[in-house]
């Protein structure tokens, strides 16, 4: 591999640690348990796993020697920068407790289980990925680890390799199904600990004890670097409003903590469209109405963040995406035998009144984007579907209206922008390199302490790394019965942008002024070494979580 010289110079990075890892480790526990919803239905579910003791990780006395362990590593779902570190700090410390512990990789996701694709990850191959953004050391993958019998597949390899303790690092979906193969071994003796650790840029995986998601923190400051400069150039070129849709398939995190950096004129919140019952037309009306403000102070240009999942936020449009995937789900066969070129016709004849008349207002594109296939975990590819070139197309025609009716005066020149793939590999943000390297040593704490439906938790994380509390919490802990596919299901709470939380706040405070006053902020690249009020900060999203 050609390596970079940024590559070369941030591979001897040390990440940074909480004092309570470093050396010899003791596992505290505290007191039972309880799930967040639902507490009787999950408890019925989870016989072996349910309420058990959050776990803290405190400095200990001298190490007793410890067993060698071999362990097994999952990378699940979309990409997140730091997930190299969570391997490597899970390596470190299994290597740690003691130097014969191995640690084996699955290929490409969950599906590397199921198949009996591994890799040995050895030092040679884990100092290689030091510090590195990407997935590439075994590669990720969405393959759903939900049925008994890719569980009893999965056991056969864990056996024959020595497998005691496998580490899922994923989502809340990916999280939810270690705890059900946690419950699933526990409950047949097959002597496999499962251990999860919290990943997604989304940011929507996170609650009381688990402060953020690792990759989150990267990402948005990828985006909100090329945001600024986009807002620099729109600043000095004064004749292009930018539209620009930023990954988060459900919750609005990224597209708040972007705003929170940077300052557009108008960011959209879809937490806050579904609270207000906002039609598509009332969205169009609000960012139209900034920019023909702004033009009657002759500013033609701003920006307008978008959040993906925009689309399933709102009322009508979740209404008509409901309909549209009850009917593609039970009419999968016959949906496939009709020509691409009918099937929007095909889609209107089938749909109900209501949602027949939404589908067909919207731009062609847009509606075929609607009706492509799901993925495996049933969800709606939102970042297929070009929101931000509806929205634009939407407002240039609310504007001519306007234009028409004498009540607006300016150019509305358009460009558009998705910022989503382009942030999910891109080399750890010294908050990710730290935090995750500090998951995996903490997974690796909690293999030791002999735990199992256990999340890694790393907190207190807007202080110095030396400062931060580590620990696991019991999946169970985070879970309650939500609607899945039809059925209920156990899974763990999304974290959605909260209204009367610090963050939102924050921006609803000052978005009036952001939209008139062209208070763009500049945030510049990630900073890889330098003086630690630049390279270290967390995003504004935690710091303001945290009173900070
Ligand atoms: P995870 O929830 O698996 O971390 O993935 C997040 C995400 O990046 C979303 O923001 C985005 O909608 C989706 O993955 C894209 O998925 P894919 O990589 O399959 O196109």
């Amino acid at each position: 591999m050609t390596k970079s010289a940024l590559q070369i110079a941030r591979a001897a990075y040390v990440p940074k640690m909480p004092v309570a890892l470093r050396g010899s480790v003791r596992a505290v526990e505290g007191a039972a348990t309880e799930a967040a919803g639902d507490k009787e239905e999950i408890k019925r579910l989870f016989p072996h796993t349910y309420g058990m003791p959050a776990v803290t990780f405190e400095r200990g006395d001298a190490a007793d020697p410890m067993p060698p362990i071999n362990a097994g590593v999952i990378l699940s779902g979309g990409q997140a920068p730091g997930g190299h570190n969570v391997i490597a700090g899970l390596f470190d410390g299994l290597k740690a407790a003691n130097p014969e512990s191995r640690l084996f990789g699955f290929i490409l996701g969950p599906g590397g289980l199921v198949e009996h694709k591994y890799m040995e990850l050895t030092a040679d191959i884990i100092d290689e990925y030091r510090n590195t953004g990407g997935f590439d050391m075994i590669g990720s993958g969405r393959t759903k680890l939900e049925r008994r019998e890719q569980f009893d597949k999965g056991l056969e390899i864990l056996k024959e390799l020595g497998i005691s303790a496998l580490v899922i690092i994923g989502g809340d979906d990916s999280n939810t199904n270690a705890a059900v193969l946690a419950e699933y071994y526990r409950s047949i003796g097959a002597g496999v600990s499962v251990i999860g650790c919290p990943k997604t840029i989304d940011g929507d995986l996170k609650n009381d004890l688990i402060e953020t998601s690792f990759g989150f923190d990267t990402a948005c400051k990828v985006y909100s670097e090329v945001i600024g400069n986009i807002q620099r150039d729109c600043n000095s070129a004064r004749k292009y409003w930018h539209f620009i849709k930023l990954m988060g398939r459900s919750a609005s995190h990224i597209a708040l903590e972007c705003a929170l950096q940077t300052h557009p004129n108008v960011c959209i919140i879809s937490e806050e469209v579904e609270a207000n019952d906002l039609s598509l037309d009332e969205i169009v009306n609000r960012i139209a109405r900034v920019v023909a403000r702004r033009a009657a102070e002759g500013n033609n240009f701003g920006t307008v963040l978008i959040p993906e999942g925009l689309i399933e936020f709102i009322p009508a449009m979740k209404r008509l995406i409901a309909e549209l995937n009850d009917f593609l789900a039970r009419n999968k066969a016959e949906f496939k035998m009709i020509k691409k070129s009918v099937r929007h016709s095909y889609l209107i004849s089938k749909l109900s009144k209501e949602n027949a008349a939404l589908y067909a207002s919207l731009p062609e594109g847009v509606a075929r984007q609607l009706a492509l296939d799901r993925d495996p975990h049933g969800n709606v590819q939102v970042s297929l579907i070009e929101t931000e070139k509806l929205l634009a197309e939407m407002v240039d025609n609310r504007l001519s209206e306007w234009k028409e009716e004498g009540r607006y005066r300016g150019k509305f020149a358009t460009q558009m922008h998705f910022f989503g793939y382009e942030g999910r590999c891109a080399a750890p943000s010294n908050y990710d390199a730290d935090y995750c390297y500090s998951l995996g040593y903490a997974a690796s704490c909690l293999i030791r302490a002999g735990k199992t439906g256990y999340m890694a938790s790393v907190r207190n994380t807007t202080a110095p790394a030396a400062e931060w509390t580590a620990g696991g919490i019991p999946i169970t802990m985070m879970m309650n019965m939500e609607q899945r596919d039809g059925v209920m299901k156990p899974v763990i709470r999304k974290a959605l942008v909260q209204l009367d939380g610090a963050p939102f706040r924050a921006y609803a405070a000052m978005r009036d002024e952001w939209a008139m006053t062209t208070d763009y902020v500049y945030p510049g690249p990630i900073q890889y070494f330098g003086p630690s009020e630049v390279c270290d900060a967390p995003t504004k999203t935690l710091q303001l979580e945290q009173g900070k």
